[in-house]
């Protein structure tokens, strides 16, 4: 192999075939995937997204061929609208997850938090932060409950306002390190965020529907956007529910820190937490050690991946 030969890039974006490559002394390279892999075994939601790692080669000036996706370390995924659900990789190997929600307009929905939280723990994703964003709408929320739930949890939640500029020195200092990615339903604010951060970026942002206090998507595929001052940072289309994929179903009550501390200790070793008599979960629940919302969205959780993990099975059988 020559010195020129493969060279590992780093995808910012898709747009139908051409796909925009980021190569650190060579700056950026539109370029297509070589046939083999196109045609290669069929990875789970797509071919390629923002955040892989590729081997590419450069053909003419600002064009390249790709020649392999490295294995992902970590992905964040939707499903997809349409009526079979497919599953669509939004953005791969991800250092930093912003969870932006409103604090109103659209409604904070705990579930929404406890997905993206799950996805995270899975995914291995250190450095989460959970951004209450339009804190002007809602000064309140800032001592609401739900900020104190998670807080008590031990995860990291910060009161923005991309409007008034409240909060965001700490959010930004948290971007300029390696990839970080912000998923949120639409209208939450994620591009707003990104503009107050880097103005140059000139993000589409829209007002919500008024009759539907919820977005319209306006942002509408994922990319990576390097950051004058360090850091890559992947704005997201605003997604209605995110789908915690591929885990165990008996793995997943680890991914609910409260609830992992009591596991040991139920009547059954192999108690589901869903019905079994003498579950320390369903007790602290029912006692209000463990928020009915957090618990909630266990259940609901379970029931899908249970469901998810059968479809997976039958297709492969
Ligand atoms: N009052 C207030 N409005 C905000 C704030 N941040 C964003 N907005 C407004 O909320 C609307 C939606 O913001 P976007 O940044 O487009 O939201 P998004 O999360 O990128 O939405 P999608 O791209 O659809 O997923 C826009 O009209 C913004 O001006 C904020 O902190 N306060
Ligand atoms: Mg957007
Ligand atoms: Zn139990």
């Amino acid at each position: 192999m020559s010195p020129d030969n493969d060279r590992i890039g780093l995808v910012l974006r898709v747009s139908g075939w051409e796909i925009l490559v980021a190569d650190h002394d060579r700056g950026d390279h539109l370029c297509q995937l070589r046939g083999k892999v196109k045609a290669g075994p069929r990875r789970v939601g797509g071919q390629v997204v923002a955040g892989d790692r590729v081997d590419w080669r450069p053909t003419d000036p600002g064009r390249g061929i790709i020649e392999a996706i490295r294995p992902r370390r970590n992905f964040i995924s939707r499903v997809a609208s349409g009526p079979r659900g497919v599953q669509q990789v939004m953005v791969a190997n991800v250092d930093r997850f912003f969870i932006v929600v409103a604090a109103r307009q659209p409604a904070l929905r705990p579930g929404f938090v406890d997905r993206a939280l799950v996805i995270a723990a899975s995914g291995g994703i250190e450095g989460v932060v959970i951004c209450i964003n339009k804190i002007d709408l809602d000064a309140l929320r800032e001592r609401d409950q739900v900020i104190s739930l998670y807080r008590d949890l031990g995860y990291e939640v910060i009161a923005t306002s991309a409007m008034t500029g409240a909060g965001m020195p700490a959010l930004i200092e948290r971007f300029h390190e390696g990839l970080s990615v912000l998923v949120g339903p639409s209208g939450g604010g994620k591009s707003s965020i990104l503009n107050a951060v880097e103005p140059e970026l000139g993000l589409r942002t829209q007002e919500l529907m008024r009759h539907h206090d919820r977005g319209r998507h306006t942002t509408t595929s994922s990319s990576l956007h390097r950051l004058s001052e360090g850091g890559y940072v992947a704005d997201t289309p605003g997604v209605k529910q995110l789908q915690p994929w591929g885990i165990p179903v008996d793995e997943l009550v680890s991914y609910f820190p409260e609830m992992a501390a009591l596991t040991g200790a139920c009547q059954f070793r192999d108690c589901s937490h869903l019905h079994e008599p003498g579950c320390r979960i369903r007790e602290a629940v029912e006692d209000g050690r463990i928020g009915a919302s957090r618990y909630d969205s266990f259940e609901r959780i379970h029931g899908e991946t249970t469901a998810g993990n059968l479809q997976e099975a039958d297709r492969r059988s």
